[in-house]
């Protein structure tokens, strides 16, 4: 049920503490870690604790949860000093999501281009 966590669901899994994640913020309600396969010098995903599968179903549920992550993405933002950075949300197959568990990606550390691939 979408807000349970979920017994298949990688990212519940690490709020749960049951794997391990380089984890560089925590609130109540979100989850910062270091993503496994960096795309830039910061790299770091933020995730609601609450399971839904993607940025619009929990905003559609949760839109103060929603609000949480999105302050958190500025937060990470400020802790590794990043003036420019780029907050992405994967949303489908189609458009590279593979993990089911709404996630902000947090990009920084070097130059961006647009559009992105
Ligand atoms: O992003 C899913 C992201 O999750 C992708 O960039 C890899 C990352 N990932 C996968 N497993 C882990 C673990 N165990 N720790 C940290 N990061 C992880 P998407 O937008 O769904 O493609």
């Amino acid at each position: 049920m979408a807000g349970e966590p979920q017994d298949d669901c990688l990212f519940c899994k690490i709020v749960a503490g049951q794997i391990p994640a380089t984890v560089v913020r925590e609130t109540e309600t979100t989850v910062a870690f270091r993503d496994i396969n960096p795309q830039a010098p910061t790299h770091v995903l933020v995730i609601p604790r609450v399971h839904h599968r993607d940025i619009a179903s929990l905003a559609a549920a949760e839109p103060g949860i929603a609000a949480d992550v999105l302050r958190e993405t500025g937060e990470v933002a400020a802790e590794d000093k990043l003036e420019s950075y780029r907050v992405v949300f994967n949303t489908g197959s189609g458009a590279g999501q593979t993990v089911w568990h709404a996630h902000a990606h947090v990009l920084g550390g070097r130059g961006l281009e647009w559009p992105p691939g």
